[in-house]
C-alpha cells in the first residue's frame, strides 16, 4: 500500500500530466513499441506511426486510466474492477508486458518533467503503477 508521502506525489504529478495525457500516452507506447518490439503484437490494427491518431487516442485511455486511479488510491482493486476484467479475460494480455510499459511512462516522465520527476517521485511511481498492473493482472488464472 502506498504511504501519504506516496499518495501526494501521485495526485502532484499527475496534476501536471493530465493537460498533456494524449501526447505523453503516446510517447509512451511509441517507446514501449520500439524498444520491446514484441508488444506490437497486441495492436496489429493499429498505425504504430510516430505522432499517429492511434497511438494518441490509446495512450490518452492509458494515462487517464492511471489519472483515474490516482484518484482513487484507497480503493484501486474496485475503481480498476471492469479494466481488469477487460484485460484478463478479453485482451489477455502476457502479464510481463505491464512492467515494460511501466518503464516506459517513467522513461516519458523523466524527459518531460526533469525537475517534479525527483529519485522520491519516481520511487512513487514505480510502485503506482505496479499496484494497477497488479490489479489489472489479478484476474488471470
Ligand atoms: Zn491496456 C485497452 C489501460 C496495460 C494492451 N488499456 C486499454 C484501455 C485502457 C487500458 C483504459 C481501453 C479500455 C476501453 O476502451 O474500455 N492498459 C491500461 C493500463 C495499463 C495497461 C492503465 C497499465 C498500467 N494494456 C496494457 C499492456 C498491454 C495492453 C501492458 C499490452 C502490451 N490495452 C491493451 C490493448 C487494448 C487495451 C491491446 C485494446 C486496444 C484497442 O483499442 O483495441
Amino acid at each position: 500500500t502506498l504511504t501519504a508521502g506516496e499518495k501526494a506525489q501521485i495526485v502532484n504529478l499527475w496534476a501536471k500530466i493530465a493537460p498533456q495525457a494524449n501526447d505523453l500516452g503516446a510517447e509512451a507506447l511509441e517507446r514501449l513499441f520500439l524498444s520491446f518490439p514484441q508488444t506490437k503484437t497486441y495492436f496489429s490494427h493499429f498505425d504504430v506511426s510516430h505522432g499517429s491518431a492511434d497511438l494518441k487516442a490509446h495512450g490518452g485511455k492509458v494515462l487517464n486510466a492511471l489519472g483515474n486511479a490516482a484518484s482513487h488510491l484507497d480503493d484501486l482493486a474496485g475503481s480498476l474492477s471492469s479494466l481488469s476484467d477487460l484485460h484478463a479475460y478479453n485482451l489477455r494480455v502476457d502479464p510481463g508486458n505491464f512492467d515494460l510499459l511501466s518503464h516506459t511512462i517513467q522513461v516519458v516522465l523523466a524527459s518531460h518533467f526533469p525537475s517534479e520527476f525527483t529519485a522520491e517521485a519516481q520511487a512513487a511511481w514505480d510502485k503506482f503503477i505496479s499496484e494497477v498492473s497488479k490489479v489489472l493482472t489479478s484476474k488471470y488464472r
